[in-house]
């Protein structure tokens, strides 16, 4: 069945200097060469070559586009099959033509995600890796896009592949026990099973302790810009984003509507909300407004708190402060360049030191210690900086929390010094949940709704 040859346009549609078409599969060759006419037949190119030349409609011999054509044989190429990719013009009806004719020349159209899963059930990528190619494409910032790349070369399939050589070792030391007790192999106490379980469980841990970052770095962390009216939301808004996106004028009320901007700061991606200043009132619009700014103040991983310095704080703002105490809070001072009447200590005193910014954003003062304040509350995980090996896919946590669980039960069984061949089932299952990040037995449904998720043509 995965010998057929599927055809799918590969870039994104619309226009564009140039559209690719992906054939794959036995025949892909074959098909591409019914419809190309060029110096030569593609049958007799060598692989990894491209050519010059045009797809003509076969029955008529007219030609439809001046094409490139690049041949890769299979086992060298993303699929592992033959491949053969069609470079034409941009337009959206050109690509749709040549797509047609490779349709009615022998070629299916291939489902969202066939060319990444060929990938994968001919063993060039394992699961994770392919997972990692749909990260890729929705990649919102650099250091997502860095993140997903290292996965998809293989740095979590390598850190799992680990972990269960261990473990399979583990599995082999009780196996032998358990069949020649008498042997004179390694002596398998229960101690040294609990180191061995301790020392998985810790990795595991240290994999887990990356999914937090790992899944702000997919999506942003979403960041709600909260304060009364006119303390200068918006312009914080518009100076983090480098551009004017939100209206700013001196009437207190200008924000209405929820503004969101995707910004990245020290190469962390941010989703922006700057929102409507809370006050009571009761102006229609501005009240839902307000209503919409509680609604992002309550699902905000991150709250950018902000005071006007040349007022004192209000009594509202104070019960503010109180309600936040225990939220992720970074408060921020502005207006500094007029003469200042609010007490710091107050919020320093809530929200600790480095999480008070004194700011102007009307002489661009005080970014960068914004900037600092944002990147120690996303670091504060203690994640190297450097390890790129993030978890940040929710099948994959939910895996490392079951082997976790598995491993925490082989420990407590070997403390409690229960027969060993019970404590090799809780190892194995350990050993099987971490198999299915990279996708050692998992079930067709589960590979189908894992590609599913890509987008035609990848
Ligand atoms: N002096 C001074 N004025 C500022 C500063 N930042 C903003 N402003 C001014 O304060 C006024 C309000 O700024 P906005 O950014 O619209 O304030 P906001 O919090 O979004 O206001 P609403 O949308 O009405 O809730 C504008 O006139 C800004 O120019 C600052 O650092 N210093
Ligand atoms: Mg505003």
């Amino acid at each position: 069945m995965m010998q057929d040859t599927i055809a799918a346009i590969a870039t994104p549609s619309g226009e564009g200097g140039i559209a690719v078409i992906r054939v794959s599969g036995d025949e892909a060759v074959a098909v591409s060469d019914r419809l190309f006419s060029g110096k030569s037949r593609l049958e007799n190119v060598p692989t990894h070559t491209v050519h010059y030349g045009f797809i003509r409609e076969p029955r008529t011999g007219i030609r439809m586009e001046e094409v490139l054509v690049t041949v890769m044989r299979g086992p060298r190429s993303f699929t592992k099959e033959d491949v053969v990719e069609i470079s034409c013009h941009g337009g959206f009806v050109s690509v749709r033509k040549v797509l047609d004719l490779l349709l009615e020349n022998g070629a299916r159209l291939a489902e969202p995600g066939e060319f990444t899963k060929r990938a994968y059930l001919n063993g060039r990528i394992d699961l994770s890796q392919a997972e990692a190619v749909i990260d890729l494409i929705r990649a919102k910032s650099d250091r997502a896009f860095r993140i997903a790349m290292k996965q998809s070369e293989g740095s979590l399939s390598k850190r799992i592949a680990e972990l269960r050589h261990r473990l399979v070792e583990l599995m082999a030391h009780i196996e032998v026990n358990i069949d020649y007790p008498e042997h004179d192999v390694e002596e398998l106490t229960n101690s040294y099973i609990k180191d061995k379980c301790l020392a998985a469980l810790e990795d595991i841990e240290r994999l887990l302790a990356t999914a937090e970052q790992g899944k702000i770095l997919r999506e942003g962390l979403v960041t709600a810009i909260i304060g009364r009216p006119n303390v200068g939301k918006s312009s914080l808004l518009n100076t983090l984003a480098q551009e004017d996106r939100a209206i700013v004028t001196d009437i207190a009320g200008t924000t209405r509507d929820v503004v969101e901007e995707y910004v990245h700061v020290n190469g962390i991606p941010l989703k922006l909300l700057d929102t409507a200043g809370i006050r009571e009132t009761s102006d229609v619009v501005e009240k839902i407004g307000v209503e919409k700014s509680r609604q992002a103040l309550s699902d905000a991983d991150l709250i950018l708190l902000v005071f006007n310095g040349a007022e004192p704080l209000l009594a509202e703002e104070r019960e503010m402060v109180k309600e936040l105490a225990d939220r992720q809070v970074i408060a921020i001072v502005n207006k500094v360049d007029l003469p200042q009447q609010l007490e710091l200590e107050e919020l320093v005193k809530a929200f600790g030191e480095d999480r008070v910014v004194r700011m102007s954003l009307l002489e661009h003062e005080g970014i960068s210690e914004l900037e600092k304040a944002i990147a120690g509350i996303f670091f504060s995980g203690q994640v190297e900086a450097n390890d790129l090996t993030y978890v940040s896919n929710a099948r994959h946590i939910h895996l490392l929390k079951s082997a976790k669980s598995d491993l925490t039960e082989a420990y407590t069984a070997a403390e409690g010094f229960v027969p060993i061949d019970m404590i090799q089932i809780d190892i194995r299952n350990a050993w099987e949940h971490l198999g299915e990040i990279i996708g050692d037995a998992v079930s067709e449904s589960l590979i189908n709704q894992i590609f599913s998720q890509f987008c035609l043509g990848k």
